[in-house]
Parts: structure tokens; sequence; C-alpha cells
């Protein structure tokens, strides 16, 4: 059995946002002290992850002085390299402020959608500055609580022009950077436009630089919708659009969780993972999540060390799912093919489709056949409780 322990390989990250959450919620004052950036990253050489990823104002107050800027930085770069972490990812927030009460990027007010591109370019600039190659958008305030407010066809476009903009950005600049977008059904505003990963996958088609840009599902986010995360993250690997992903747990029907890894939907979050290793899935690991309010900074580490934890042990299960001999035979036998259908597939041809109208099938005796997927969902169930 293996020891579980995070490697840099594994490529586990977490936001600096995620460690450094003070325990606040919307019906609570924070239950722990703020730790600077620098013991944050500290924090979490300890506990053994790879990255380490922020917003610009989870590394710079929104407020800071240029001095205190280039302090924090320093302080900052001298923690990576105390502790060998380095930064893969980096994003804006266009959420806190109460100047992004409307949106950002989809603010009706146009001063409020310049800002919010200015404020975009310098963290742009901080991200690739501190090594990102990876910059997500999440569009937290990108929405309404009423259609009376804003065309959404009009949000859409100016969306549009945003990344269209930022793409246009990083090839002038020369950063060697690549967007990701994030989807969210709802929370913090009524509604979000472009709700899931199926939504982002469909609109980044329509952008002038859509080779730079792909998603970063989530999958609280897409269980708030009332989906299955796995196939959301199965189309974006499909289309080559997984640039990213935030690791997380959330109980269907329930607010915004953002719960430690695997700690809610055991099964789902095992095939999750054995899809992001069955597909080789090679960019970050990121734990997007936060630690109970109820806990101190060592159950904050407790947090972190079980999110990577639970991922590896999923990820030897997956190993174990390959190995079984009883759930390989049964899945030959379920996609067992004689190839006698051959000749009606592939590429269509007159001839292909005439032969396949002419020739009989026994649907009932295919009707007939059971499938055995009781029998092969049960393995699986008895191979995650750990009797077999
Ligand atoms: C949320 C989101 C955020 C984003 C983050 C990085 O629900 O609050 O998941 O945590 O991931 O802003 O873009
Ligand atoms: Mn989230
Ligand atoms: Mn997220």
């Amino acid at each position: 059995m293996a020891d579980y322990v995070p490697k840099p390989e594994h490529k586990f990250t977490f936001g600096l946002w995620t460690v450094g959450s003070v325990g606040r919620d919307p019906f609570g004052a924070p239950t722990r002290e703020p730790l600077s950036p620098a013991d944050l990253v500290y924090l979490l050489g300890e506990v053994g992850a790879y990255g380490v990823n922020f917003h610009d104002n989870d590394l710079i107050p929104i407020d800071a002085t240029p001095a205190e800027r280039k302090q924090i930085i320093t302080d900052f770069r001298k923690a990576l390299e105390n502790t060998g972490l380095v930064v893969p990812m980096a994003t804006t927030n266009l959420f806190y402020d109460p100047v992004f009460k409307d949106g950002a990027f989809t603010a009706n007010d146009p001063r409020v959608r310049a800002y919010a591109f200015q404020k975009t370019l310098h963290a742009i600039d901080l991200g690739v500055e501190l090594g990102a190659k990876i910059y997500v958008f999440w569009g937290g305030r990108e929405g309404t609580e009423t259609d009376a407010a804003k065309d959404p066809v009009t949000a859409i476009k100016r969306t549009r022009e945003a990344m269209n903009y930022f793409c246009e950005y990083a090839i002038d600049q020369g950063y060697d950077i690549k967007f990701a977008l994030e989807a969210k059904p709802n929370e913090p505003r009524g509604d979000i436009y472009n709700a899931t990963t199926g939504h982002m996958l469909a609109f980044i088609e329509t952008l002038d630089h859509s080779e730079m840009v792909g998603v970063n599902p989530e999958v609280a986010h897409e269980h708030m919708a009332g989906l299955n995360f796995t196939h959301g993250v199965a189309q974006a690997l499909d289309a080559g659009k997984l640039f990213h992903i935030d690791l997380n747990d959330q109980a269907f029907g329930r607010y915004d969780q953002d719960f430690r890894f695997a700690m809610v939907n055991i099964k789902s979050a095992f095939f999750l993972v054995k899809l992001l290793e069955d597909y080789g899935y090679n960019g970050s690991r990121h734990f997007d999540a936060h630690a109970f309010r109820t806990e101190d900074y060592d159950g904050v580490r407790d947090f972190a060390r079980g999110c990577m934890r639970s991922y590896l042990i999923l990820k030897e299960k997956a190993e174990q799912f390959r190995q079984d001999r009883e759930i390989q035979a049964l899945l030959a036998e379920i996609n067992q093919d004689d190839g006698a259908m051959d000749q009606f597939f592939g590429d269509f041809t007159k001839e292909k489709a005439s032969a396949l109208k002419a020739h009989p099938f026994d649907r009932v005796a295919l009707a007939g056949r059971g499938l055995k997927y009781e029998k092969l969902d049960q393995l699986v169930i008895e191979l995650l409780l750990g009797v077999r």
C-alpha cells in the first residue's frame, strides 16, 4: 500500500484564499486570525503542496501603497524560494469590492467595466511576474438578480469583448499564458451567465483566440447545478480544453460549501480521479476549498493534507479498478464486439446506408440481454469500501 505522500509530480495546489480562509460566513465573523501570504506559503510547504495560486488582492491588498506592494512581493518570493513552491495559476478578484456589485465585465456602467479591464491587466502582469502559466477568470458577479436589469445577450457580448481583449493583450506582451474560464450557476449573484462548464465550452468557440482559452471546472459548481461533474470534465478533456481544475466537495441542493475534496460524494470523486488519471490530465490539481469554520490552523493543515491524501487514495483505487480481474472480466463482457457491425460504421457511404437499412435486427433479443451493471457497480462499491 502506498504512503499517500504528496509529491511535486502530483501538482497539488491551493489558493492563498483557501488555506487563508479566516472562517467568515454570511452569518458570522472570522474564527481564525489572518496569516500573511508568505506564512500561507510556509504552511503549504509544510503539508507538501506543489504550488500556490492567488487573486491579485490575496497577495496585494486593493489599497496597498507601492512600498507595501514591494515588501509583500519580496517576502512572498522568499517564501517560494525557501519552500520550493511554484505559482502555476493566478486570477483577478472581480467580486469582493463594492465597485463590482453589478459585475465587472458585464456591469452596466462603462466606467466599472473599464476599471475591471484595468484591474485585470495589472493582475495578469502580476501573475506572469510570479510565474503563472494559467490565468483563471471566474465571474462571480457576472450575473443578475433580475433580468429586467441587464440584457443577457449584451452580457455575453461584453464577456466576449473582454476575453478577446485579454487574449490580444497577452499576445502583444508576449506572455506565455493561457486562460481558463470557471463557470458557476449562482452565488454570489442570483444567476451567473455561462452557468456551467458546458456553457463555457460553447462560449469559448466564439472567441477570436479560442486556442488560448479553456475551462477551469469546479466540482461544487456543477453539483450546485445538479450535474454530473465527471461528465462535464470529460467533455472538456475531449475538447482539449481542460486547462485547470478546482477540486472540492459539495452536497447536492445545499449552499456553496467548498468542502474538503471527496468529503461528501466519495463515489463521484472516485470516477473523477479515475477519469483524470486514465486520460493523463497533467495540469494542476487545485483544491478550491476551505477548512470548516470550527478549525484553528492545525485544522487547516488537517484539511489541506486530507484533500491531497484522499486524491492519492482514490488514485490508488483507480489503479485497483484497472487491476481487478473480476471487474475487468465484466467490462470485457459488457464491451464484447465480434466485429459484425463494423461494416455499417465509419464514414458515411450510400452503400453502407443501404446495407444497414436492409439488415435484419432481432430487436427483442437485443433488448432481452442483461447487462450486469448491478454486479459491476456493487464491485466498485466494495472496492471503495475497502473489502476488495
Ligand atoms: C467561488 C469560486 C472561486 C474561484 C476563484 C478563482 O465559488 O468562490 O470557486 O473560489 O475559483 O475566484 O478564480
Ligand atoms: Mn467555488
Ligand atoms: Mn473555484
